[in-house]
């Protein structure tokens, strides 16, 4: 997969003003939001998260993305437009702990959704993940894909459609398209994720739970999911960044509050990289605000406007101010 500069350019160029907002005052975290696995959700609160989803794709556009026919379709543009960084980079966990913060926040003021926020809890589905509650038909996300496009046949997104290509340009039209592949899953194990938990630095914690537990979810549902640009397309993305989510948490809560504060997360070894590959247009890597090439605290995420930028000490506190929220 490749981002080019040319991408880049497009998006500063058009959203320059949304893109610096800088970030507001927030409220205090008084009730936290419950994130659950998404078996323990009853199947009415499943129903009302899918239709909170199915809301979005239905919600006219509340930024100035161009080619975005709904709210679903900028969520997933703004992951395309910087999909070269937040991908191996040190802010992978926290952009996709904003990100997912991000989708809550729209079902919410958008669509009233107020249950708890599922994740996908994919060791449970190891070794059986066509039988995966996830992917039920009728309480779930649907199942596979089917036919050449692999296009879903059942579930509430059979009908779906997605318009957003890698030139971040509105194209031609696609479905949610998935090829389970049970062996791919197979990383998600147990054991793979005890190995990154007991990682001691950030670095090595990120870079594990980044390359075996987050590419099992990705590989083991297939097609959009392993598109690192589009994936956000596919509702389940949500569900399974908040089991990514759950396990840089999980890794946190091992040692607080050292954990949650720069020192001990980014002064070992050579720190989080905040570019990739070559990429490091000047204009993004000034914007992140870390005066260097180490991510830090200070470094921005940034949604496009559709909730307001954030840093990368905002998130670090799964229980602070900004995300607000405990496992359960
Ligand atoms: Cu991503």
């Amino acid at each position: 997969m490749r981002f080019s500069a040319n991408i880049v350019a497009l998006v500063l160029a058009f959203s320059g003003n949304t893109i610096l907002a800088s970030p507001v005052a927030r409220r205090a975290c008084t009730v936290k939001t419950q994130r659950k696995a998404w078996e323990d959700l009853t199947d009415a609160e499943k129903k009302a998260y899918l239709d909170a989803d199915l809301c979005l794709m239905n919600t006219p556009p509340i930024t100035d993305i161009p080619g975005v026919k709904n709210v679903w379709d900028e969520l997933q543009w703004t992951h395309a437009a910087q999909a070269g960084y937040i991908h191996f980079v040190g802010t992978f966990l926290p952009f996709h702990r904003y990100y997912v913060r991000a989708h809550q926040t729209l079902i919410r003021d958008l669509c009233g959704y107020n249950g708890p926020l599922p994740y996908w809890h994919e060791p449970g589905d190891v070794g059986a993940l066509g039988k995966a509650a996830i992917l039920d038909p009728k309480t779930g996300f649907g199942s596979g894909g089917n036919g050449t496009a692999r296009c879903l046949i059942d579930g509430p997104f059979a009908n779906v459609t997605l318009r957003i290509g890698r030139n971040l340009k509105a194209g031609q039209e696609y479905c949610v398209y998935r090829a389970i592949n049970g062996v791919f899953f197979n990383n998600a194990a147990q054991k793979n994720v005890d190995k990154c938990l007991a990682m001691a630095t950030f670095n090595d914690a990120w870079r594990c739970i980044e390359a075996a537990p987050h590419s099992a979810g990705h590989g083991g549902i297939n097609g959009l999911m392993i598109d690192v640009a589009l994936s956000p397309g596919d509702p389940i993305f949500w569900l399974h960044h908040g089991w990514i989510d759950k396990l840089w948490w999980d890794w946190e809560s091992r040692k607080l509050p050292a954990r949650l504060t720069e020192g001990a997360y980014f002064n070992h070894s050579i720190g989080g990289n905040n570019t990739i590959r070559g990429i490091n247009d000047p204009a993004w890597v000034n914007y992140f605000g870390d005066n260097g090439t180490v991510v830090t605290l200070n470094h921005v995420l940034t949604s496009h406007g559709l909730v307001p930028n954030a840093t990368v000490a905002d998130v670090m506190d799964i229980g602070g101010d900004y995300v607000c929220a405990e496992f359960v």
